[in-house]
């Protein structure tokens, strides 16, 4: 339990640094900016955010100017990618139709001219862990007034953003199968990204980190059973609501504990095998009578 909370500092620390690292950049000039494609992500997923890395675009956030041009390049000499704006929910892609490199041949490039201000997010069709996100801001943004309105708008929309933050709840429940215990999440939020942590008398039973549920329910099967001297203790951290692996987006609050004590019922397969067994057991006496004793 004690390591779970110092994972979590680390993540808000890393959150923070990554934070205070793009502030700067952001109001800088960027009248054109090139995208690349990490080598080999056509079949490793490492460079994903979601699995640890540093995004498969590089930059995995590029900041440009209106009338500015993107450059796109799949520079990954092992196979093809495309850019391709929207986002994608798990293995969901939603394009948007703002832009559309289709399949970019190893060495070949895209040019994309954003007209609108904003962020515009963007992934590969074929290899879905694949994100980026360009900022596109209004041109002069390196003047200095236009900076300063910059940040206050910036600062205005973080504020609205906390302000209409989402609540998250987080209901535990669960289940005895066999000899396993199924554990079931009601969430109020889709796209919830969570730890999940299970503890049996101060032993660990299940723990797993940078879950994300789609819907509003996820369910979990832990390798032990409760009872009312050994419960197990379910722990639920979450870590944001939003597409996995693009944390910088995730909305929602971060490090919200939900705890469960688990001491589970039998479920509906425990209980057909309990009336199997009792079954057996009274045929098998049933028999044993039938045979002569000496
Ligand atoms: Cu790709």
């Amino acid at each position: 339990m004690k390591t779970k909370a110092i994972s979590s500092i680390f993540v808000l620390f890393a959150i923070a640094a990554g934070m205070a690292s793009m502030a700067p950049d952001a109001f800088a000039d960027h009248p054109e900016v090139a995208i690349t494609t990490v080598d080999e992500s056509v079949f490793s997923q490492t460079c994903a955010a979601s699995q640890g890395g540093p995004g498969c675009y590089t930059p995995s956030t590029a900041t440009v100017e209106v009338g500015g041009v993107v450059t796109m390049t799949n520079t990954d000499p092992t196979g093809v990618h495309t850019f391709t704006s929207g986002t994608v929910d798990g293995f969901a892609p939603s394009p948007d139709l703002v832009f559309d490199s289709s399949v970019l041949m190893s060495g070949d490039t895209f040019e994309w001219i954003p007209e609108n201000a904003g962020e515009q997010p963007y992934y590969c069709m074929l290899h879905t862990w694949m994100i980026g996100t360009i900022i596109v801001q209004e041109a002069h943004a390196d003047d200095n007034a236009a900076a300063e309105e910059a940040a206050a708008a910036e600062a205005a929309a973080t504020l609205a953003a906390e302000e209409a933050d989402v609540e998250l709840m987080v209901v535990i429940t669960d289940s005895a199968v066999m000899s396993r215990t199924q554990v079931e999440l009601e969430l109020s939020e889709l796209h919830v990204n969570y730890d999940m942590t299970a503890t049996q008398n101060g032993e660990v039973v299940f723990e797993e980190t940078g879950l994300h549920s789609m819907e509003n329910i996820a369910t979990h099967q832990i390798d032990a059973v409760g009872s009312d001297d050994n419960p197990i203790n379910v722990k639920v951290e979450s870590l944001g609501i939003g597409a996995p692996g693009n944390s910088d987006n995730w909305t929602g609050p971060v490090g919200q504990v939900t705890t469960a004590q688990v001491v589970p019922e039998f479920g509906t397969i425990a209980m057909m095998v309990l009336a199997v067994a009792i079954i057996s057991i009274v045929a098998v006496t049933a028999k044993s009578r039938v045979v002569p004793r000496f």
